[in-house]
């Protein structure tokens, strides 16, 4: 296939819905992977791209998707994230005219709105940079710390209390993997669907240590079948943290419109505003819409 682009070709929403629509498909073929989806490792994949940023130095974020060069693409906390980078590699290939900033993120939204989540506000106007951008080491939370650290980090990109937690249900999805990150189990009984229980078990479950040869985590009591890592735990053990988190517990209304928000600032952290192809982030429809 080639990878040349008409220089005159300029892509317009129609374009981008073509590329989201071809990423819902690739989230769905995914077969016996993990559990038959690959929606989550592609919203982690789009946080990690994102997650690197500074605003004093206004460095990292999802502008140059360094995360394609080393040693960024070996960090820990992105272990495991070439499963996905190699996914949006294949959609590259039939759309070589968008940015993997773009792309990534773009991903990111199509997981989260396809996996039955709220809209999030995306535009384009990424741009490939390069390894001399790649961000360094340690930009990213460490599971195994408390609330001083994730102040630490998610300040260092711009957050509040409030949306440090709104972001941290993310977590509904997914899972970790012993070989990864060393944890290992879902959050939540449906890990590809975007619910609020992730904030619900938080409250409703007992969570007890976990007595394994593993890094330190927690397990539901009853059921020892859904984990919490040690930051997770923090989102009920710091009073501002717990305050946010009891109120996305009994509204996932109020969790949809905060995590949105946040998630669709997140996603443009680090990419300057002259970039932007549009002075406002556009809707993406979801597949459904598009079929309605
Ligand atoms: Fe996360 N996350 N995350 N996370 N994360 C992991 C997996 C996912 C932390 C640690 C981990 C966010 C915030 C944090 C996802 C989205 C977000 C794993 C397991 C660890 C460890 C990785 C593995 O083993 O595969 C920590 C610490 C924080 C601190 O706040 C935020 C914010 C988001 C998105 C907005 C998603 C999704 C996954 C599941 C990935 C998968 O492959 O299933």
């Amino acid at each position: 296939q080639s990878a040349k682009v008409a220089a005159n070709f300029v892509p317009t929403k129609e374009d981008y819905i073509k590329v989201y629509n071809k990423i819902a498909q690739v989230i769905d073929d995914a077969g016996e992977y993990d559990d038959g989806s690959y929606g989550p490792v592609l919203v982690r994949l789009a946080w990690h791209a994102s997650g690197t940023y500074d605003k004093d130095s206004k460095t990292g974020g999802s502008n140059y998707a360094t995360m394609r060069f080393e040693p960024e693409s070996l960090h820990g906390a992105n272990a495991g994230l070439k499963v996905a980078r190699d996914l949006m590699g294949q959609v590259k290939q039939e759309f070589p005219w968008i940015s993997y900033g773009d792309l990534w993120t773009l991903a990111g939204v199509a997981a989260i709105q396809e996996m039955a989540g709220p809209h999030i506000p995306w535009r384009p106007g990424r741009i490939d940079g390069f390894a001399a951008q790649a961000t360094p080491d340690g930009r990213l939370p460490d599971a195994t710390q408390g609330a001083d650290h994730l102040r630490n980090i998610f300040y260092r990109m711009g957050f509040n209390d409030q949306e440090i937690v709104a972001l941290s249900g993310a977590h509904a999805l997914g899972r970790c993997h012993r070989d990864r990150s060393g944890f290992e189990g879902p959050w939540t009984f449906s890990p590809t669907t975007v619910t609020n229980d992730y904030f619900k078990l938080l409250f409703n479950e007992s969570w007890v240590w976990k007595k394994w040869d593993g890094p330190k985590q927690l397990e539901d009591k009853k059921t020892k079948s859904l984990m919490m890592l040690p930051t997770d735990y923090v989102l009920v053990q710091d009073r501002s943290f717990k305050k946010y988190a009891k109120q996305y517990a009994e509204s996932q209304d109020l969790w949809f419109k905060d995590f949105s928000s946040a998630v669709s600032r997140l996603f443009e952290l680090g990419v300057p505003t002259s970039q932007w192809v549009s002075s406002e982030p556009w809707i993406m429809p979801t597949v459904e819409e598009q079929e309605a």
